[in-house]
């Protein structure tokens, strides 16, 4: 088969919730990707920060499958022998009293919801069914009713109502709208990314989040920070919440806590939190399986072994530094911190983002368009030196090819 029957046989098959980049991959390795015809990429995606870690990453490969040979999955019903361990470990390496496991990203963030809204009445005294939470303009937290209830954009929100009540959408970045809307006293919580990906990598100003946690802490209003993205070393720090020395109430991680092998999810909270919730109110069947379990410790003892955030935080300042030397007017702004990085384009004689991407995955290197005008180039942290600057001579061949 040819990639032109593969993407046939999805189009013939599959649900159209999808406008793939044509082009379709059979193999990975670190920061590389093989194609059906055995053409090589950089991967410059990195599957949206979950495969910080490099693709088939073999020590997490090698926890994953010899855990898959013994035991995968008990349900919580009854104990396995890998949760606690995993636990143990997750809450250590974070500095957090408790950790509840879940799957995707979406669901973390749907069980900080719940979290944040029980706190709110158990613990701050809310009004049964009255607490709020504030949210960001231009948020992206995944697909479910409830988060696309918060979500400011109508390809996520439109024809999907009716809509989970009890949001407060504030511009993000606006320190003002925060303080101002914290004066109710029924908001629970302030949900942010400490870095918008969705959004085109939006980063806020310095300040920013160290800002809205004190504010927060003033009004006893619980900071929780969407890190499935942003953390895990993808912007030099473990955390992008470290930037700034803020240690959130809740801290919701994803994607890169498996090394993109399976979906893990976690959610972080010290006991006055975490302990609302009590048995049998919330869970899911695959949530803490034992693979998911060995897989994590092993996810993040490679971040930790091969300083992947260090790693970022330097090539991702040589990279910039790169991309700001391409002498084009398409190149209207690089934006970005350690590796998750954006270039904003100007259309030039009817060309745009797609464009510039399907002529980058000629050229060897993958990434893809987000809003029609803005490429997010976010490749795997074990890239070297020599490695980003290659990719970044293909990104600026590619430029000056328009
Ligand atoms: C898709 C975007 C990125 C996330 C943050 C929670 C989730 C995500 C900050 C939910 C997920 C993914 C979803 C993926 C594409 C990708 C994405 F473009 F859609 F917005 F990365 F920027 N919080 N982001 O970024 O995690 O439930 O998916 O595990 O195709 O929807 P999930």
């Amino acid at each position: 088969m040819t990639s032109k029957d593969y993407m046939n046989k999805e189009a013939r098959y599959g649900a159209h919730n999808y406008h793939p980049l044509p082009v379709v991959l059979k193999k990975g390795e670190g920061v590389f990707v093989w194609d059906v015809e055995d053409k090589k990429y950089f991967d410059f995606l990195s599957a949206y920060s979950a495969v910080n870690q490099g693709h088939c990453h073999p020590k997490i490969i090698a926890a994953m499958t010899e855990q898959a040979k013994t035991l995968t999955l008990t349900s919580r019903a009854f104990y396995n022998d890998v949760l606690g361990e995993f636990e143990e470990y997750v809450t250590k390496y974070f500095g957090y009293d408790k950790v509840l496991p879940m799957n995707t990203g979406a669901e973390a963030d749907e069980t900080a919801l719940k979290l944040a809204r029980k706190w709110g009445y158990e613990k701050k005294g809310i009004p049964e069914n009255e607490a709020k939470i504030i949210v960001c303009e231009n948020n992206f937290h995944g697909r479910t009713i409830t988060i696309i209830s918060m979500s400011t954009d109508p390809d996520a929100y439109k024809g999907f109502g009716p809509y989970t009540p009890g949001f407060i959408k504030i511009p993000y970045n606006d320190i003002d709208a925060l303080k101002k809307e914290l004066e109710d006293k029924n908001v629970a919580a302030f949900l942010v990314e400490p870095i918008q990906g969705e959004a085109g990598v939006y980063v806020p100003d310095d300040g920013y989040l160290k800002k809205t946690y004190d504010l927060c802490k003033e009004k006893n209003v619980l900071f929780i920070a969407d890190e499935v993205q942003s953390g895990l070393a993808r912007t030099g720090k473990l955390l992008a919440c470290d930037h700034e020395g803020v240690r959130p109430d809740i801290l919701i991680l994803g994607k890169a806590l498996s090394g993109g092998t399976m979906p893990v999810s976690a959610v972080l909270a010290d006991d006055d939190i975490m302990l609302v919730i009590k048995p049998g109110e919330h869970g899911s069947t695959f949530g803490g399986n034992p693979v998911a379990g060995k897989v994590g410790i092993a996810a993040l003892e490679v971040i930790k072994n091969e300083k992947l955030a260090e790693n970022a935080e330097k090539l991702g300042k040589i990279f910039r530094e790169e991309l700001r030397k391409i002498d084009s007017d398409m190149v209207e702004l690089v934006r970005g911190k350690g590796l998750l990085n954006a270039m904003i384009i100007k259309p030039r004689n009817g060309k745009e983002a797609w464009d510039v991407c399907l002529k980058l995955r000629d050229n060897g290197l993958l990434a893809k368009p987000t809003h029609g005008h803005i490429i997010r180039f976010a490749p795997p942290l074990v890239i070297n030196e020599e490695q980003i600057l290659e990719a970044a001579k293909i990104i600026k061949d590619t430029i000056l090819s328009f």
